[in-house]
């Protein structure tokens, strides 16, 4: 059987985003609604440039889907362009004045060319929409052992959420961050940072931002402290600064761990006998500063993730370049682009996570059938309740 992977492939202004999605097991009952209504949760938030009023991302299955459930094939999920104009050199001209901090300068001399739209048109953060859609498609299975994941925007500008998320309460901060323009479940943090975002407007600049993930539901053995590439903090980390713009990642207390003394960062180990049942099989922290991982091995708390997204790299007041053609001082070319995609972004990582969770459940427990699988988590959560064996 494939191991859980995706990839992408589509240009920004191209015919179409197409997700390739390997690995999942027959039996996953499918969930479109759920998929398209995170890819137009994507295209929300505040800040964002004209792209989104013109397309309705949705995915249309090509394969590896039958009667509303997967067969163990490869599926193939292609999100349409309306926006489809690559090859009309009108619309779509050439772009020789590299934006700073895009992949314009880098591209096109990696790429053997002084056309920066070449680079571009990948680099773009509309790839983001596949990213989605093949995370969105891996909570469907993820759903089905109770795992679940919920990405909000921590901060921007000065203004920083004033929330603490618990396996409790997030469900309301949840309800909270779906009343929020800018995915932010605290209105006060919501208001300042709509506020930082429209300043931007005005002086034609952008912003980034900070988006925090919460993993619920994950048993204690996902990932391995046995090899680095399996170690899940190191995927996750990976999966987080691999989405566009993205430039730091924190795990539970993250940064802040190295300024404290290990008696303020390591979270204390009681025993629960009345939570025995649930997948962290009675063993409770006195806090979460490791984010759910120990060792790169998931250790029954909620996986935390926070990751930072640079401000946007087309700026309306455009940054000093220089043109790739004359190699003469320029103003940085200038293309339909956002002030703010951080609401976006929280979405997308929620989504890059939820894949690399359940690429390590289904190393742990995997099989070809979702009947397989369900009884492999079920045989090890009744091993490790009964050791010592
Ligand atoms: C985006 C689509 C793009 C940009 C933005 C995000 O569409 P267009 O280039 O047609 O306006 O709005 O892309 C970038 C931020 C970028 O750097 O390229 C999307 O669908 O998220």
């Amino acid at each position: 059987m494939a191991s859980l992977t995706y990839r992408t492939a589509g240009e920004s202004h191209g015919k179409a985003l197409i997700a390739l999605v390997e690995g999942l097991p027959a039996g996953v009952p499918i969930d479109q609604a759920f998929i398209d209504g995170e890819l137009r949760r994507r295209q929300g938030g505040y800040g964002r440039g004209g792209r989104q009023k013109i397309e309705t991302d949705h995915v249309e299955f090509q394969t590896g889907v039958r009667l509303g459930k997967t067969i163990g094939a490869p599926i193939v999920m292609l999100i349409p362009n309306k926006d489809s104009r690559l090859d009309d050199l009108l619309k779509t001209p050439p772009l020789h004045r590299p934006r700073p901090g895009h992949a314009d300068l880098a591209g096109s001399i990696k790429w053997l060319t002084t056309d920066c739209r070449e680079t571009l048109e990948r680099a773009s953060a509309r790839e983001t929409a596949a990213r989605v859609a093949a995370g969105a498609l891996s909570r469907c299975f993820l759903s089905q052992f109770g795992i679940e994941v919920f990405g909000f925007v921590r901060g921007v500008g000065e203004a920083t959420a004033a929330v603490e998320v618990t396996p409790d309460n997030w469900r309301d901060l949840l309800k909270a961050r779906d009343e929020s323009d800018v995915y932010c479940p605290d209105p006060a943090a919501g208001e300042a940072m709509r506020d930082f975002i429209n300043q931007q407007k005005m002086a034609r600049d952008t912003a980034g931002g900070v988006v925090e993930a919460h993993v619920f539901g994950c048993p204690i053995g996902l990932g391995s402290c046995m090899t680095w590439d399996g170690r899940l903090d190191s995927r996750i980390a990976a999966a987080v600064v691999g989405i566009q713009a993205f430039k730091g990642v924190e795990i539970g207390l993250g940064f802040e761990t190295a300024r404290r003394p290990g008696s303020r960062v390591h979270d204390e180990i009681f025993f629960d006998p009345s939570t025995r049942q649930t997948p962290a099989l009675g063993f409770r922290r006195g806090s979460n500063n490791a984010g759910g991982l120990e060792g790169g091995i998931t250790n029954g708390m909620p996986v935390v993730v926070r990751g930072a997204m640079k401000p946007i790299s087309t700026l309306g007041k455009p940054l000093r370049s220089i043109d790739l053609n004359t190699k003469q001082p320029s103003e940085a070319g200038w293309e339909r682009s956002d002030i703010s995609a951080i609401s976006a972004a929280s979405v997308v990582m929620e989504n890059v996570i939820a894949f690399e969770i359940a690429r390590a459940f289904l190393e742990k427990f995997g099989g070809d059938s979702m009947a397989e699988i369900l009884a492999n988590y079920q045989a090890f959560l009744e091993a490790a309740r009964k050791l010592p064996m």
